[in-house]
């Protein structure tokens, strides 16, 4: 099942349920089933899960249907558009998970504290930020103004439920930036939370949809004036961790609420000629997700 949250003019956000590249409004205010949070929360209150609960309330009114490409647009309060997938309360994430994400980080270092991080049995696990910090599709995602090289991380994510499982997938962009970070790693998180550091959707999918998470492929690329500049494909398979091993450590006395999202690392790296700049376009499709698309936006004038 795949679900995805969109704002409706003179009306507020709804929730779809996406069939065939329809979104069904399945939103019932009526019953407090105001956005995906919310459908989270009550399945779990009732024992059930996500598909179960949907499953359950879908037949209970006639629904408004909308044809994906028709959300699939900027933000706009006039049009209707795709918004963020769900309200994160927390978002998480894991760090060199992939190989080439420590080789990379430490070819600029001449150290060794990723390559050693990638092989212990602890993995790397840092707060990316909150709900104020994400955007959704087609929504800016940003460069802060004292950073030279911001890039885009592209990731599978994982949605955490109010048990502290597994319900549901999500594309990430752990936008970092890369300059700051590389001067001191206690510098991890202002090039990690900053405004626009987080895209994420477009939609959620429950594991069902995804037979093998361990076989997923994740595509990135990056668009300026109308020309690919970067692009780059990777796939889960060359994930060192298991999605249990890193929800343990993530969750060892730590009480992260529901709907919370956990970001399982990149193994798509940027060379220094795609740093994003004002005006890119940064594309990552992971099927059957679907494809997070954003535009970037340079915050306040960039500092020389
Ligand atoms: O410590 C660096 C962050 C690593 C990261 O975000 C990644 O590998 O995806
Ligand atoms: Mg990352």
């Amino acid at each position: 099942m795949k679900l995805v949250q969109f704002w409706r003019p003179n009306v507020g956000y709804r929730v779809g349920l996406v069939r065939n590249e329809n979104v069904i409004d399945i939103t019932m205010p009526d019953v407090g089933l105001k956005s995906t949070n919310d459908f989270i929360e009550n399945a779990a209150a009732g024992g059930l899960t996500l598909t179960e609960f949907v499953d359950q309330v879908l037949n209970a009114q006639p629904r408004a249907v909308y044809a994906w490409g028709e959300l699939d647009t900027s933000r706009d309060l006039y049009t209707p558009h795709l918004a963020l997938p769900l309200v994160p309360p927390e978002v998480w994430a894991a760090g060199v998970t992939y190989q080439r994400s420590a080789e990379f980080r430490d070819s600029e270092t001449g150290e060794t504290i990723y390559e050693r991080a990638h092989h212990k049995a602890r993995p790397e696990i840092f707060f990316k930020g909150t709900a104020t910090r994400c955007v959704g599709p087609n929504q800016p995602i940003g460069i802060r103004r004292d950073s030279q090289f911001t890039a885009p991380e592209p990731e599978l994510a994982l949605v955490i439920g109010h048990r502290g499982e597994m319900i549901a997938y999500t594309i990430a962009n752990d936008v970092s930036a890369w300059d700051i970070e590389r001067e001191n790693p206690l510098y991890l998180p202002q090039s990690k939370i900053f405004r626009g550091a987080c895209a994420l959707g477009p939609s959620i999918v429950t594991p069902d949809e995804i037979p093998d998470p361990y076989d997923v492929v994740i595509h990135c690329q990056i668009i300026r004036e109308g020309k690919v500049i970067f692009q780059e494909s990777s796939s889960t398979a060359r994930l060192k961790r298991t999605f249990d091993e890193l929800l343990e450590y993530l969750l060892c006395d730590n009480p992260v609420p529901g709907a919370s999202v956990l970001c399982t690392g990149t193994g798509i790296l940027v060379p220094p000629e795609g740093a994003l700049r004002e005006g890119d376009i940064v594309e990552i499709e992971i099927p059957p997700i679907g494809v997070l698309r954003n535009p970037v936006k340079q915050w306040g004038e960039r500092a020389s």
